[in-house]
Formats: structure tokens, sequence, C-alpha cells
């Protein structure tokens, strides 16, 4: 029996059963097989749901690159690691084998040296899908550098927020990047962030597009010329077990975003376990997944689990669309993918094509489908298991987040028996639970509630960067010594779970998390708007679009309401990213608001979703009086 790689449904529950007897034991076997490591740990596991406080593997010392590409040269130098896929299907694709990488990551690491980088500090990146994004996150990490990856679709103030939150000094950006037939002049907003980040020193830029940027002279450097100089050797700085990684940043319900803080040995391992056994990765696969590595499904398995494991990871620079609906499927059969992971959202906005763009090409070489992001329709599973897959790749609907850093929930393919919408059992090493409104666990199968983890794992997210607290608080303390996910599930009568999603004020828009309260203070900012609230309704694509009903300032009367509605989403988009404009507002009279002064989303989500049958008791809201007029003049 192997622990690290699982073939069959016995093999699971047996692998399963020890890894909760004894996950200490457990977990030690895997990290001394499969890893390399500058000196063992003195103890696997401290932990405290209290304080709250995890550690794995205290006292040992590695550098995860060492595992990632090091320790892959002997057997696998000239093997692919990263086969680059651009934007311009004309542009023709680029294999980078690990001999390569392993110099251009070795030479960005000394160029941010050079730089004053140095072991602890915050590096942000704000790159398009193109090898450098991945070269720089793992030069960071070469010299124990902490990277913060900010996604290169959000605006200049989101982007200065996060700088601005964890304290970056240097940030590592280019002057465009290509979507579709689009070219986006990225230099412009990060000079637009970097006028309110006093912090950062240096901008490294990487040319992509060639378009014109303005370079402010001390402050920006043009990348290439450094990297021809830098010495292409760079020893791996050794980091210990607990050392942090990275910082990622994730929308809460309310207030600023979380910078999730991972740290170096447990990461490392839950990320390259989970990738092996649920994508039943093997030697000759070429493995691609879909996300941007500004989120992290891309840092775990664009990433950090695909390379660990020595595999060929697919990065792709474009969009499902251009050059046509076609993209996709035509990647898979020029590359023989293997093993292939996207969201819902894109399976959705593909299903809607004509099938003609899947069936002209061949795609036999594909093992295993994977879904991620959001709960997966019926609808489009069926669609991606009989078109995408031909009723023959198993689909792994794998639930789990950024704060959990690696796959929690999933089928183990040709192992999981799958049921559609339905991401089955908890991996090895995970132990989910559900609760009820009285914080009582609740036992037996068929039931509902919320879903919490009982036991650490190895890459749980330790801290939120700069503010203890508010880990504590988001995910710790609504149970007693358990990890709290923010989400709702359901377990069936074979025990399997069924996410059935957020439970608190975050919006899943096209698998993006969006608090509600961000968007909300983007809106009230405009001097026209008095009070807004934003709920999700149900949408064909995106999963969920937005709905804002807004109050107006008497001033704001007279406005011109389609103007107004203009200049709200444009607000929207400076202050967090297109992604989280309005598909609807509506202008109301009022609020619906409890006694205590809550808006009562709960009647605004039933409006948005067309579902006003059984709005519940209003009797006991200050204003019922303005439900009546929100649903006569509701646009839907
Ligand atoms: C990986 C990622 C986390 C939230 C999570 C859920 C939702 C993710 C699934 C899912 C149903 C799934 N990280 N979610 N995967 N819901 N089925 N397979 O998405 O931090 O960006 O989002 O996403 O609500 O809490 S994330």
């Amino acid at each position: 029996m192997s622990n690290y790689h699982i073939k069959h449904l016995e093999e699971y529950w047996q692998v399963y059963r020890k890894s909760v007897r004894n996950p200490e034991n457990f977990w030690e076997e895997i990290a001394e097989e499969h890893f390399l490591w500058r000196k063992k740990w003195d103890k696997v596991l401290s932990w405290d749901f209290k304080k709250p406080e995890v550690k794995w593997f205290e006292g040992a010392q590695l550098n995860i690159t060492e595992n990632c590409i090091d320790r892959h040269l002997a057997t696998r130098g000239d093997k692919t690691a990263i086969l680059f896929e651009p934007n311009d299907p004309d542009e023709g694709a680029q294999h980078i084998t690990y001999n390569q990488l392993h110099k251009r990551v070795s030479t960005m690491a000394n160029v941010l040296k050079e730089q004053g980088v140095a072991k602890g500090d915050r590096v942000c990146i704000y790159l398009p899908m193109i090898p450098e994004l991945a070269i720089a996150v793992l030069a960071c990490a070469r010299i124990g550098a902490v990277h913060s990856v900010v996604f290169a679709g959000f605006s200049a103030t989101a982007l200065a927020t996060r700088i601005n939150d964890c304290d970056c000094k240097i940030i590592i950006c280019s002057d465009g990047s290509y979507r579709g037939t689009k070219t986006i002049d990225l230099k412009s907003i990060v000079d637009e962030a970097l006028d309110q980040c006093p912090g950062i020193s240096t901008s490294l830029v990487v040319k992509r597009t060639g378009g014109t940027v303005s370079m402010k002279a001390g402050r920006d450097k043009w990348l290439a010329p450094l990297l021809e100089t830098a010495n292409s050797a760079c020893k791996a700085t050794i980091m210990d077990a607990e050392d942090p990684l990275f910082i990622l940043y994730t929308s809460g319900s309310t207030g600023k975003p979380k910078g999730m803080v991972h740290t170096t040995a447990g990461y490392m391992v839950y990320s390259a376990y989970s990738f092996k056994n649920v994508f039943q990765y093997r030697e000759e696969d070429v493995y691609w997944c879909t996300a941007d590595i500004g989120w992290i499904t891309g840092h775990s398995y664009i990433v950090y689990g695909p390379l660990c494991n020595g595999a060929t990871t697919l990065m792709f620079e474009g969009v499902p669309s251009y050059p046509d609906f076609s993209r996709f499927w035509e990647i898979v059969e020029k590359h023989k993918v293997t093993q292939f992971y996207t969201a819902p959202t894109a399976i959705r906005a593909l299903a809607k094509e004509n099938l003609d763009y899947v069936e002209k090409h061949d795609l036999s070489s594909l093992k295993v489908l994977g879904t991620v992001g959001e709960p997966i329709n019926e609808e489009a599973w069926h669609w991606y298991n009989d078109h995408v897959g031909k009723k023959n790749s198993p689909i792994v609907d794998t639930w789990w987040q950024t704060e959990t850093g690696g796959i929690m929930i999933s089928p183990i393919p040709y192992s999981t028996p799958t049921i559609p919408t339905f991401a089955t059992l908890p991996l090895p090493g995970i132990q989910p639970t559900l609760m009820d409104e009285n914080a009582q666990e609740i036992k037996g199968n068929q039931v509902e509630g919320r879903l919490c983890i009982k036991f650490p794992w190895p890459s749980i997210a330790r801290t939120i960067y700069g503010n203890h607290d508010r880990y504590r608080d988001t995910y710790f303390s609504a149970y007693q010594d358990m990890y709290f996910t923010g989400d709702g599930a359901r377990r069936d009568a074979v025990g399997y779970y069924r996410i059935t999603g957020r439970v608190d004020d975050v919006i899943i828009v096209s698998g993006h998390n969006l608090g509600t309260a961000p968007i909300e203070d983007a809106i009230n900012e405009h001097p026209a708007v008095a009070e807004s609230a934003i709920v999700g309704f149900p949408h064909d694509i995106k999963g969920n679009a937005l709905y804002g009903y807004i109050t107006l300032k008497q001033t704001g009367e007279a406005r011109n309401q389609d103007n107004l509605r203009k200049e709200i989403n444009q607000l929207i988009t400076d202050r967090i990213g297109p992604i989280a404009k309005l598909d609807k507002i509506q202008f109301t009279v009022g609020l619906p608001k409890t006694r205590s002064g809550k808006i009562m989303r709960r009647i605004l989500r039933k409006i948005a979703s067309k579902d006003t049958s059984n709005l519940g008791d209003t009797s006991t809201l200050l204003n019922p009086e303005v439900v009546q007029e929100i649903i006569d003049q509701a646009l839907i």
C-alpha cells in the first residue's frame, strides 16, 4: 500500500482511516519519502485552534524550489517543466525544461538580491500569465522572500491596498498584457497604484507587449537587461518549516481583503500530495489548469504542486474565446493534455456555444477533468462529462479555499465513484464535519449544516497578515476548536459532501469571491448615493451576478439614472476591478432594515432572484412598507 499514491477505493479508505487515526505518523511518512529536506523536523505537529496556532514539521529546514526544481535535474533535466501557450496561437508555444527553469529562476533570484531583496521581505507580483510570473514566484521562494501575487485584473486601488497592507518594497510587473483581441496597459495601472505606495522603492518591468510606458527614474527598471548581467547560479536560501512562503489576498465578507499567510513545509507537502492524488498524475502526463496564478488555484496547482512532482504544467496566457471558442480544445489536442482543470463558469460559457467547437478536436488524451471555485450545476457537469470527457474521464469536483492551501474534498479519479454536483469525500488527513445553528456537531448522514474542519492539515493558512485577531474571529470563533469554512454543505446517505455555497456575505461571481462590503463602500463614495446593498442572483454563465439596491441622496434624485449607473460601475471598476461591476442597479426609496438597523439582505436576495412568494416575516422590519415598493420596481 502506498500512502502517497492512492489507486483504488479500498486503498483510499485504508489510507484515510490511517490518516485520521494517527495524523502525525501519516504526514511524517509522506514527508520523509517524497521530499528533499536540508534538516528533518523535531516535531511533526503542534496545534491549538483556540490561540489559534498550527505548526507542521517544526525544526525542519528546506527550500521549496529545491523540491520543485533542483531535485528533478538529474532525472528530468530536459523534461518540459512549464509549457507556455501564448494568447496568440501563432506566436507558438514555449517549452521550458527543468534545466532552463533552474537557470531562469536562479537568475531572477539574483536580480532580486541585487535590488536589495532579502529573506522575509515582501515582493508584490502583478503580471499576466506569462512564464515570468511563475519564474518570479519561484525566484522569491529561492531567496526566502515572501511573494504576494496580485491578479493582474485588479484595479490600481485594489493593487495599492494589497501592496501597502503587507508593506511590499518591490513590485514585479509588465508593460502590458494580452487578453484575446485586447491589449491592456498594465504599467499605467501600476503607476497609478504606486502613487499611493510610498514603501515601494523599485519596480521591475517585464516587456511583454512593447507598448509605450512611462518609466519613473530611480524607481522603474526594465527586467531584461538586469537578467542579462545577473549570475545564473543562485544557492537556495535555507528556510525553516514555518517561515512564510507567500501571502495571498482573499475577499472577506467585511472590511479589507485578508492577506492569508502560507508557510513553507506544510504547504509544500500538502500541495504536492493532493496534486498527485486528485489528478492521478503520472510521469508522462501533460497537466493543464486554466486558472490564473493570481489565485490560490494557480499557486498550488499550476506552480507548486505540479513542479514538486516533476510534472509538465501548462500555462495559458489567453482567454477561452480567442481566436474562437475552440481555443481550450485546440490546446488540449495540440499538447495532448491529460488532466484539465477549470472553473464551472468557463464550462457554462463554453457550453452555450456551438458543439462543433468541441467536437472538431481530438480530446482522447484526456484522463481526468477537474472543476473548482464554486458549486457546479448539473447541466454544466453533464455537458463537461459528455462532450469533453466523452463519458470516459472522471470529473473531480474539488472543494477548497485560499485559506486551506490545497484541495480538501474531492473524488480520487478512478477510485471514488462520482455523482454530479458532489465534491464527495475528504482527502486523507482532512476531517470535515457539519455544525448546526446551536453549534452542535451534526452526526449521521443525510444532513445539512455548516462545513467545518476538526483537525489541522499541513497547508492551513497560519494567520492573516498583520491581523491575527481577525484570523481567529473569522475562522475559529464560530465553533469551538474548529476551523469554520464559511460554506454550507450537505452530507448524503453514503457520506458524500455536496457544497451548497457561502453562508456569509461573500458572492462568487464567475468563480471570483467578492465581498459585498467593499463593493458597497465603493458605491457609497459616489456623491449622489445615500446607501446601498448588494446581493447575488442566479446567472446562467457567471453562476451569480450582482444586483445593487441603491438609495440616492436628495441631490441625486434629479440626476439621469443611466448616467448614474455608469458612474457607479466606473467607481467599482476603479476601486475593485471590472469583475465587481453590477449587472443590475435598482434605485429605491429605502432599504428594508431591522430595528437594530441591519439591512435585511435575505429579502433583497429573494427579490433579485424573482422569489417573492414567501418573503418570511417582514413585520419586524423598521420600514416594512418599502418592501412592496422595491418588488414593484424590481428589474427582473
Ligand atoms: C479554490 C478556491 C473559496 C470558496 C469556497 C466555496 C467556493 C470552491 C468549490 C466551491 C463548491 C467547489 N479558493 N468553492 N470550490 N464551492 N464546490 N468545488 O476557489 O478562496 O477563491 O474560494 O469557493 O464557497 O469557500 S477561493
